[in-house]
């Protein structure tokens, strides 16, 4: 079957898998700051509002020029860049920054408060609530919704608050009957615990130390080790920011795959469940926030196509993985299992960045009529189903131009 001649990647492009992006652009400041506003409307629920900086920094982070004013007028002809993002723009480009994103102290000899009073009445009650909300969303399982309620409802401020609100509301960890409310998903049972808020708040710290590429590696291969010795000849890539060239990560994502059918069936089913339980048996894993495994019965063995096995957890080193006396340090572990056809759309589809994920489904429902996620692609049409051998065949099928791994920053 021919297909289609392939869509060109360019910056201009509506689409963020269309828009080659380094992973740092020369306009980081005025990104920066753009991401600054787009974090307070998330954390408000301003959700619209959040998608429209989100877009907007997505184009600004590929535009290959540094902003200047006599760019301004390219810059507005960029789609997803409307009036009010340009009003941003053209602050930043004309003063340096942004006055709503602003967090710079007051000129030399003026008292904060009173520069705050005069010049932004809004900003210490907006400020006090945005360090609360960001500081609660630094735990792990609270998110915008669940810190607002903390702050508006019971009143907390700090991470002291909240210790001591779920010192009394947390239920302790307890082994746990995974996804019992899919009925669809295999029940699955772990003895690993699920990370309770008051562990998370105990691992915060930790969670939060960004992970240098040598210890992802290391991570790596310490897991396929153990996975070797269950199952011999397993293929796995890191995927996510680390694929993307990221120096330091937030955390470890990794696809697995056996290429061996065994009877015409993967090996690949239910992997997940026994490695899981394998590494916090070896010590290796602390705790398992998800874990889910598709059971298919053969004659319907289409509904593996719907979503791929993972394991979202919290791992941690062995002693002296780093060296004698190396700290050890909590590091969060997610865990991607997919069948040999399905390898290459997981890989694809959990590099990111979100963004550029985003786009990739809707460009491929939009302007292909296919359905691609991690599992797979599917035309719309017929139902026929693609098998790609390569991640340069998932974007020959969806009619996109090859964008190296690096440049999916968008
Ligand atoms: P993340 O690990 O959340 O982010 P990242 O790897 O880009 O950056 P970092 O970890 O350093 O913060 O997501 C990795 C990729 O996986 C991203 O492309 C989005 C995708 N993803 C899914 O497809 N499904 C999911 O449930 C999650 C959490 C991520
Ligand atoms: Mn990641
Ligand atoms: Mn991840």
């Amino acid at each position: 079957e021919q297909l289609a001649e392939p869509a060109k990647a360019h910056y201009t492009s509506r689409y963020a898998c269309l828009r080659p992006c380094p992973m740092v652009c020369p306009n980081q400041g005025l990104v920066q700051q753009l991401g600054v506003i787009r974090r307070s409307r998330e954390l408000e629920g301003k959700d619209t509002s959040a998608l429209s900086y989100e877009r907007a920094i997505s184009i600004i982070k590929a535009y290959p020029h540094t902003i200047t004013s006599w760019r301004l007028t390219e810059v507005s002809n960029l789609s997803g860049i409307g009036e009010k993002m340009l009003s941003k723009i053209t602050e930043y480009v004309t003063h340096g920054k942004i006055r709503e994103s602003r967090s710079s102290p007051p000129p030399h000899g003026y008292s904060l408060f009173l520069f705050n009073l005069f010049f932004h009445p809004e900003t210490i009650a907006a400020s006090a609530r945005f360090k609360s909300l960001s500081e609660f969303t630094t735990i792990y399982g609270i998110g915008a919704t669940t810190a607002r309620k903390l702050f508006d409802s019971f009143g907390l401020r700090t991470l002291d608050d909240l210790k001591e609100h779920y010192a009394s509301h947390d239920p302790p960890p307890h082994p746990y009957w995974h996804n019992r409310n899919h009925s669809e998903e295999r029940r699955i049972m772990t003895p690993a615990p699920v990370l309770s808020i008051m562990a998370a708040l105990d691992l915060r710290d930790d969670l939060n130390e960004k992970i240098p590429r040598a210890e992802v590696d290391l991570m790596h291969d310490i897991v396929m080790g153990e996975l070797g010795k269950l199952r011999p000849g397993c293929l796995s890539t890191v995927v996510g920011g680390y694929r993307r060239g990221k120096t330091e990560s937030n955390d470890v994502d990794i696809v697995i795959t056996h290429p061996t059918l065994v009877s015409g069936s993967d090996q690949v089913k239910g992997l997940g469940e026994v490695l899981v339980n394998r590494l916090y048996e070896a010590g290796l894993i602390t705790h398992v926030m998800h874990l889910s495994g598709f059971h298919t019965p053969d004659a319907l063995r289409t509904s593996h196509w719907d979503t791929l096995e993972k394991a979202l957890t919290v791992f941690i080193l062995p002693p002296d993985a780093l060296g004698v006396g190396s700290p050890r340090i909590h590091r969060r572990l997610d865990l991607i299992f997919a069948a040999p056809e399905a390898y290459w759309t997981a890989i694809t589809g959990w590099t990111g960045s979100k963004h550029f994920e985003r786009d990739l489904r809707l460009w491929a429902k939009v302007e292909r009529g296919m359905k691609f996620d991690s599992s797979g692609i599917t035309r719309r049409r017929d139902s026929k189903q693609y098998f790609p051998r390569s991640e340069q065949e998932v974007f020959d099928i969806l009619g996109l131009e090859w964008i190296d791994p690096t440049m999916r920053n968008a």
